[in-house]
């Protein structure tokens, strides 16, 4: 039953209100139309050159560009139909599989064809069947707004998932032939708010249908592609498309997504419907359809504004609003609209542009436009990623400046100046932009070179990343002591200076180094030279050992990082 669904194709009918039809041919045709409704039903064009039937010409020849067909399950046991006493009213019919009764009509194709490509009047539609039952031949075609699909959300099905369900305005023609007639009284319905299809219009009586039924086989050769077709096996029916949407021209236009034909067992509206043929999936309209094509401004800077132009055409007069959205850059399917207002009203086919929107991210921007429609043009919209439907939003530049501070006292270290040793300092760093309400984020780095700041911010998804200006300064040396003592070897006393001592005695000397600086240990040599004089003059002789300060002592400059980031 759902594969019957697939491959549905569409027609379109537009633009019925711009023109009128050709010359009408001079056949049995429907006044104002070129379709042949042949007295004795047949497909092929019989008339002059103005005249149109199924086929594309006389005989032998296919089915003309436009005309939509769809079959039938094939007749047997697994053809489907409606359970039995279902009718007209009910919401659900129950479907079931089976071959059709002999005494009632097993459906066998169904078409339909808008007349006019651009300004198209008429509806034709045609059923055929396997075989002529007795009886009367009561066919109806079911036009409804939503087409049943049950792969879509929401899949518009009625509960037996092969008919849409019903929407009030949805229309039911009906085709009645009196057992032996061969004109068929055409009529239509129109299914209320209530639930149930409202009274029955007579078009035929009206002038706006004409039907018959083909009185004479038909050889497969002239059917199409329909087969073989005995006598009144094949129906063809013309409808006024102002008879669908009875204000054309007026105030209102319509549109109908689905068609249908379903058999009815006698001429009373309330009897069983049996075999159908499932819905095709069709766009039935007298309103026009506009072009809505947009152009969206940019590239700008994130934190600048940025809008959309919607650009309508082939309107007919066309009146309403256009509405735009716009979408964040990560939302690439475009699931999370953000409005622009202010909604702009339509006067005709041009040119509308959104209101301003403030970026406050870089990337891309997706616009999608609407337009609301009227009592003469369809809605129409442009889809997410439509062309020039992006806006694109650079990231903005920033700028980093670095203060090198003394941590004592939070004072400005000067830049190129000198601090004393051990002075604990820190840098600051401040990340600078010019976009109003949009604020960086992200980290600075402040790598220490050996006596120089060099801050970086690393940027973010809005702000280019920038670095600061080397901040070179200076530690100065402290300043240190270094005093000698002269010892006994042989007892570790101290040799007074100046004093005398045996000779013979062997005697060392003992260095301190001292510094007046709490935070570093100095590290380095000390080394020994003896002099034969009592005054340190000259180049001393014989050198003493050379002595290793205790070392690895660490130096402590504290580098500190203050995030100021505005
Ligand atoms: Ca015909
Ligand atoms: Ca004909
Ligand atoms: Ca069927």
């Amino acid at each position: 039953m759902v594969a019957a669904l697939a491959g549905a194709s569409v027609f379109l009918l537009s633009g019925a209100l711009a023109a009128g039809a050709a010359t009408p041919c001079a056949g049995s045709v429907l006044a104002g139309s070129n379709f042949e409704i042949d007295t004795n039903a047949n497909l092929k064009v019989d008339g002059p050159a103005d005249c149109i039937d199924w086929l594309a010409d006389g005989s032998g020849s296919a089915m003309r560009a436009g005309v939509i067909t769809k079959n039938d399950l094939p007749t047997g046991a697994t053809d489907n139909s409606f359970g039995q006493g279902s009718q007209e009213n009910d919401i659900n019919p129950t479907v079931v599989t089976g071959s059709i009764p002999p005494n009632k009509s097993d459906l066998k194709t169904f078409g339909l064809y808008a007349e006019g490509a651009t300004a198209p009047q008429f509806l034709e539609l045609f059923w055929s069947r396997v075989q002529n039952p007795s009886g009367t031949t009561n066919m109806d075609f079911e036009l409804n707004q939503k087409f049943c699909d049950p792969s879509a959300t929401p899949t518009n099905c009625s509960t037996n998932g092969v008919t849409p369900v019903r929407t009030t305005g949805d229309k039911l023609i009906t085709y009645d032939l009196a057992n032996g007639g061969t004109v068929a009284t055409i009529s239509i319905r129109t299914w209320l708010g209530v639930g149930v299809w409202g009274p029955s219009t007579d078009l035929t009586a009206a002038g706006e249908a004409l039907g018959t039924v083909n009185t004479t086989a038909i050889a497969a050769t002239d059917s199409g592609g329909l087969g073989a077709l005995s006598s009144f096996t094949f129906g063809e029916a013309s409808i006024s498309i102002a008879a669908l949407f009875p204000n054309l021209g007026d105030l209102q236009c319509g549109t109908l997504g689905s068609a249908f034909v379903k058999s009815r067992s006698s001429d009373s509206f309330q009897s069983e419907i049996k075999d159908f043929i499932a819905p095709q999936s069709v766009t039935i309209s007298n309103c026009a359809t506009p072009t809505l094509t947009t152009t969206a401004s940019g590239p700008v800077t994130v934190g600048q504004t940025i809008h959309d132009v919607a650009h309508l055409s082939g309107g007919t007069n066309p009146t309403g609003s256009i509405t735009f959205q716009v979408f964040a850059p990560g939302d690439t399917t475009c699931q999370t609209p953000i409005a622009v207002p202010p909604a702009k009203t339509v006067s005709g086919n041009a040119d509308y542009t959104s209101g301003d929107y403030t970026t406050s991210q870089a990337g891309d921007y997706r616009w999608r436009a609407f337009y609301s429609g009227d009592a003469h043009n369809n809605a129409v919209s442009t889809p997410c990623n439509d062309a020039n439907e992006s806006s694109t939003v650079n990231k903005a530049p920033t700028s980093t400046a670095t203060e090198l501070h003394n941590n004592a006292n939070e004072a400005v270290i000067a830049l190129s100046s000198s601090v004393a040793l051990g002075t604990n300092v820190h840098d600051k760093a401040t990340v600078s932009d010019s976009v109003a309400g949009v604020d960086p984020t992200g980290d600075v780095t402040l790598p220490a070179g050996d006596y120089a700041f060099r801050a970086h911010y690393n940027g973010d998804s809005n702000f280019d990343a920038s670095t600061s200006s080397c901040e070179p300064f200076h530690v100065n040396t402290a300043a240190s002591s270094t005093a000698t003592e002269l010892h006994n070897n042989a007892n570790e006393t101290v040799i007074a200076l100046s004093s005398s001592v045996a000779l013979g005695t062997n005697v060392h000397d003992k260095a301190t180094v001292s510094e007046g600086n709490a935070a570093f240990d100095p590290t380095g040599d000390v080394t020994f030279t003896f002099f034969t004089n009592n005054s340190c003059d000259g180049v001393g002789v014989g050198a003493g050992r050379r002595l290793r300060l205790p070392g690895a002592l660490q130096r402590r400059l504290e580098l500190r990082r203050v995030d100021q980031l505005v």
